[in-house]
């Protein structure tokens, strides 16, 4: 099973103008020959993959595209405008399917890469085509075409650019739910995330990724302890970890920087590959936790644990620091681009139901 995005859209190409029947008019010609112009082209509908796109989010919202009608004819040999085009941005890997007959009209494998889904409409013609040498007032014209309209079906396979990853009752499902519209299962117990959640994270209109919640790790999951480590695997192409500390725990006897150390370990034992990845440390729960002492549990945590990376500051509960987070983590990822993950075995996606929304 894969984690697909997926959205239904409507494309209506626009009708050809129509032709026109007119005859000339001049001063002392008393009968001029015919000059009904042709009508314009409908708008057609085309898709563009855009590598730098990431989901099909925006189609959620924006259901139906209509191109423009052509305009008709006119006398004295004008031909009316073709309307404009509409050229549709999706993701590289979108695979588009006509609702109707199920065919699949096109599935997106290069950046750029242009296909047409609704042709415009032909103009109808005018009745100067119509002249020859037996009519040479010809009063036929022909209407424009209708355009072509198509329901759509839009899949993409999707990849987490990011995870998340940490100590169960860390937050992570909870920061998944602040900042994207996943719905996983939060709850005040341990491993309550049984299977991996993605997330579509929107920061603006058009930029997007996607964020990747997994099963809560604990120390000895890679002898099986807690849910084992498995579930790493669904790691294994996302771009950038945020590892996710409680540094409020409710339990006086537990030690956040031995748990963030035991997580560390974890994922070298696991695999090394996962272990260099870019990984930022995420301090979560802050709304537990004396606002004027803030900076100092911080750069506690830090010296203690020894680490100079990355390091956010967030409640996922309240939602303060999520959208500094989400914009650093959109700019790193557009920065570091061409850094993405190759293929690596192992790396298939999560299996999930409902996971992204809208
Ligand atoms: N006060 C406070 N509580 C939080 C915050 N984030 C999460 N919680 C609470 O912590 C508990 C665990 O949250 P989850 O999001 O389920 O944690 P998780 O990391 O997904 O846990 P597993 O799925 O078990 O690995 C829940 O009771 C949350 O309401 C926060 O920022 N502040
Ligand atoms: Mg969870």
């Amino acid at each position: 099973m894969k984690f697909i995005d997926e959205a239904f859209i409507e494309v209506s190409a626009g009708k050809g103008g129509n032709g026109v029947a007119s005859f000339r008019r001049e001063k002392f010609i008393p009968k001029g020959g015919p000059d009904g112009g042709d009508g314009g082209r409908g708008g057609s509908i085309f898709v563009v993959a855009d590598r730098n796109i990431n989901t099909l989010i925006d189609y959620r919202y924006a259901r139906i595209h209509r191109a423009k009608n052509g305009e008709s004819g006119r006398g004295s040999d004008c031909y009316g405008k073709s309307a404009e085009d509409i050229v549709l941005r999706m993701p590289v890997g979108t695979v588009i399917t006509d609702e109707e007959t199920g065919e699949i009209l096109t599935d997106l494998t290069h950046d750029r890469q242009k296909v047409l889904l609704a042709k415009g409409g032909q103009g109808g013609l005018g009745n100067l085509h119509f002249k020859s040498s037996t009519n040479r007032a010809p009063r036929q014209f022909t209407l424009g075409e209708p355009g072509e309209h198509r329901r759509l079906k839009l899949e993409l396979k999707v990849l987490a650019d990011v995870g998340l990853l940490g100590m169960p009752n860390a937050g992570k499902s909870t920061l998944i739910r602040a900042v994207s519209a996943a719905r996983p299962k939060v709850a005040d117990y341990p491993f309550t995330t049984l299977q991996p959640n993605l997330g579509v994270v929107r920061v603006d209109h058009d930029r997007s990724f996607v964020v990747a919640d997994i099963p809560g790790l604990i120390e000895g999951a890679a002898e099986g302890a807690g849910l084992g480590h498995q579930f790493l695997k669904h790691l294994a192409r996302t771009r950038l970890l945020l590892h996710v500390v409680d540094v409020a725990p409710l339990d006086p006897a537990a030690h956040p920087v031995a748990e963030a150390r035991a997580i560390v370990a974890e994922l070298q034992k696991y695999d090394e590959s996962l272990y260099r990845k870019p990984r930022w440390l995420v301090l979560n729960k802050t709304d537990m936790v004396p606002q004027q002492a803030l900076t100092e549990v911080q750069e506690d945590f830090l010296r203690e644990l020894g680490w100079s990376g990355p390091c956010f500051l967030i409640s996922a509960l309240t939602g303060a620091g999520c959208t500094e987070l989400t914009y650093a983590v959109m700019e790193y990822l557009e920065t570091h681009r061409e850094e993405a993950m190759p293929e690596a075995a192992g790396g298939e996606q999560p299996a999930t139901g409902e996971a992204s929304g809208g």
